[in-house]
């Protein structure tokens, strides 16, 4: 069980957040590698000031157009998403009209049921994933399976955290993706449409409110992806890493 973090506690919202992953493993929701995940994006959101960036911001609501505009949009969730915010997803699935499918590098038919629940009892509708009824081509790890009514048949996919094989095989099945990931270094958002270097649990929300501003305002969103230089975005969020100079 989580333990109590004292609001004071100079890192309480990293701390809580460490928690929330911890509780996901105790669960059944978020793979021990989860835990390590959770590590890496500490360091690197420690070094990017634990706060939302110009950029980044900027790269929310390009993501947020993107999935207004898209006839068939899908959230793709995995471990660590399911235990960091699930309100937060069916929020945002809501806002864009997505479709949500667990989708997983440690697939098993458990964990995949386990995030489906928690997420249902978080208030989501229907959670797609367990029919893996088709499959990304060129992709030979469990992520490789999908639904063909959900991650196969999506013009836009938001993928939060993942060790970036997927990546790329999304990418030349000529779909739109957003990726979420504190490390711009990484391999899926050096291969994403819109790299969004932030942690989930701000990014989801900023995405959510900016698709609540502009929805039902096609030339807005048409502006905000034209906005967004996906290369600046990435260049940006190492300069800070690497400088050391928060804004
Ligand atoms: O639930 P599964 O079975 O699909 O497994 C998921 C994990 C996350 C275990 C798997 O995809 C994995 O091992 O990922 P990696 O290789 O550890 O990569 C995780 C990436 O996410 C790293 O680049 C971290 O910096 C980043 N990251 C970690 N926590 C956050 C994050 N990015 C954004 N927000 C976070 N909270």
């Amino acid at each position: 069980m989580t333990t109590e973090v004292p609001d004071e506690h100079p890192r309480s919202e990293s701390l809580r957040t460490r928690h929330r992953i911890e509780d996901g493993v105790d669960a059944g929701l978020t793979h021990r590698q989860g835990l390590i995940a959770e590590g890496r994006g500490e360091a690197f959101d420690y070094l990017l000031g634990e706060r939302t960036t110009e950029s980044a911001e900027r790269a929310e609501r390009a993501a947020a157009a993107h999935l207004l505009l898209a006839d068939c949009p899908v959230l793709s969730v995995n471990g660590n998403a399911a235990a960091l915010v699930p309100d937060e997803i069916v929020d945002l699935a809501d806002a864009v009209e997505a479709a949500i499918e667990a989708n997983l590098f440690n697939r098993t038919d458990e964990r995949i049921d386990a995030i489906a629940d928690h997420l249902r009892a978080h208030g989501a509708e229907g959670v797609k994933g367990r029919r893996a009824d088709a499959r990304i081509p060129g992709l030979t790890s469990e992520r490789a399976k999908v639904a063909s009514d959900g991650i196969h048949a999506a013009d836009v996919v938001l993928v939060p955290l993942e060790d970036g094989d997927r990546a790329e095989a999304l990418s030349a099945m000529d779909k739109t993706e957003i990726v979420v990931d504190l490390n711009p270094l990484s391999r899926s958002p050096q291969v994403a449409a819109v790299p969004v270097i932030d942690n989930l649990v701000r990014a989801m929300p900023n995405i959510a409110a900016h698709a609540r501003e502009l929805a039902g305002r096609p030339d807005d969103c048409e502006r905000a992806i034209e906005n967004f230089d996906r290369e600046a975005a990435l260049e940006a969020a190492e300069e800070t890493i690497r400088s050391g100079e928060l804004d």
